[in-house]
């Protein structure tokens, strides 16, 4: 089924004209002087991984902002290279988001930009998305673009590389579930429980979120807890990565973010080939991360990857779509690839040339799935796009074409929603959400997916 076929439900855009003009009023409407908020009431400064997927969607229809999204975000790398997973707009009235600079306190840790940041990272998709907006607008400004972005994406490498490896096994780790950007997901479960926190720290601050979404469809307070006391405890130590293996309460390496990360060499070496450097190094460590990735995270058992805790050195049970990223790598191995696609087809995502139901977060099985609750089961359009990129680079065009036209029917029927009720559709969260809008555009588009694009 082609895009034009979308279904389109009572109360939705009705065209792919009107979906196309829906998706570029909302990127319009969410831009802030030089990037674009996830959402103005919700999320109303620079998030990380969102910028890297509004760039891709921006680059055919605004290439120019695409290109400053990507540059305001890295005007606020760290002198380490971390990319922070927030950039606070001074502009903001105190206390429109929560947390805010006050609890992060980034300017008084060593190597921090001039601007307010968090001191977390998020999945780095940014080479990817810079490749990937290349490739939708290839003009020399965009050249030039790549030039200038090219040592920072190296740096973002380098960091994750140099600092977050703990083990030396090729992997990188996560200090926050939000760092994996899929905040509250099951995965996260196990090693968020043996955080000390109580519900009741809650009480001393005010959550901003639950004013603007429905409680139930978010975070508890109790995960705010432990939220604000992993910060708590990387921020009192300077985020200096080098404590992190003293003790810090939240240690996991994620399938996801280090699919990412492996996906980010394999960008870097087409950068690379653009702008006249040596693709080789980001070649070898491309192949270096998938092995890693293929011999700590895949369970032979289950035929999927896990997150693996470091600080007990198991991989973690939940089924959770994390276990699918891997899918984003040119050099998975055929057995992980077909163990992957069976685990997606299977009951626990329902991925089919048919798709009758959106792609949920979590296994639509286990007795905890959650439809309503943000990363505990409803479908997200990023993590939809990353999986049908994954399957189009793997010969399954076919599974693709069936999430292709499941994401567009998600925004027909509801518009531009965050995220969605896996079964019926119905929208939650924000109503005009950045990425969504971008990687709507980008579907739109009907681009094939190869190796290079
Ligand atoms: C969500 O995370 C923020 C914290 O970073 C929040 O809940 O306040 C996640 O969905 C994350 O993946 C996303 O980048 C961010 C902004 O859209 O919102």
């Amino acid at each position: 089924m082609t895009a034009g076929a979308a279904p389109t439900r009572t109360g939705g855009p009705a065209d792919l004209a009107e979906l196309r003009r829906l998706a570029v009023a909302t990127l319009d409407a969410n831009w802030e002087h030089d990037h674009t908020v996830p959402s103005r009431t919700l999320y109303p400064h620079q998030w990380s991984w969102d910028s890297a997927f509004i760039a891709i969607g921006l680059a055919k229809v605004r290439p120019q902002r695409a290109w400053r999204e990507l540059a305001s975000l890295f005007r606020a790398q760290w002198a380490d290279g971390r990319v922070p997973h927030i950039v606070f707009n001074p502009a903001m009235r105190v206390g429109a988001y929560f947390p805010g600079p006050e609890l992060w306190r980034s300017s008084v840790a060593v190597g921090s930009p001039a601007l307010d940041t968090s001191g977390l990272v998020q999945p780095p998709v940014h080479a990817l998305a810079a490749w990937l907006a290349y490739r939708r607008a290839p003009d020399p400004a965009g050249l030039a673009a790549l030039r200038r972005l090219y040592p920072a994406l190296v740096a973002q490498q380098r960091y994750l590389a140099d600092r977050r490896d703990l083990t030396g096994e090729g992997l990188v780790c996560i200090v926050h579930p939000w760092e994996s950007g899929l905040d509250n997901s099951p995965a996260w479960d196990e090693p968020m429980a043996a955080v000390p926190a109580e519900a009741a720290v809650m009480r001393a601050y005010r959550r901003h979120d639950t004013t603007h979404a429905d409680a139930a469809h978010r975070p508890t307070d109790l995960d705010y807890a432990r939220y604000l006391a992993i910060v708590a405890a990387y921020r009192d130590q300077g985020y200096a990565d080098r404590a992190l293996a003293d003790g810090h309460p939240f240690l996991v390496e994620c399938p996801l973010f280090n699919a990412a990360y492996g996906a980010a060499e394999h960008a870097l070496a087409r950068i690379a080939e653009m702008v006249g450097v040596d693709p080789g190094p980001h070649r070898a460590r491309a192949a270096h991360i998938t092995e890693a990735l293929v011999r700590r995270l895949y369970d032979p058992v289950t035929g999927t990857f896990a997150p693996r805790d470091l600080r007990t050195d198991r991989l973690l049970p939940a089924r959770t779509v994390l276990g699918l990223a891997p899918l984003i790598l040119p050099d998975l191995p055929a057995r992980q690839v077909d163990a992957l696609v069976v685990e997606a087809c299977s009951a626990r995502f329902g991925v089919a040339r048919r798709m009758e139901r959106p792609l949920p977060t979590y296994d639509r099985t286990a007795p905890d799935f959650e439809p309503l609750r943000y990363w505990r089961g409803p479908s997200w359009l990023n993590i939809g796009w990353l999986v049908r990129r994954g399957l189009l680079l793997h010969g399954h065009p076919e599974l693709a074409a069936g999430l292709h036209r499941s994401m567009i029917g998600l925004v027909a029927a509801a518009g531009c929603h965050e995220y969605f009720h896996p079964d019926t559709g119905v929208g939650l969260g924000s109503p005009a959400f950045g990425w969504t809008a971008a990687l709507l555009l980008d579907l739109l588009e009907e681009e094939r997916p190869t190796d290079a694009g």
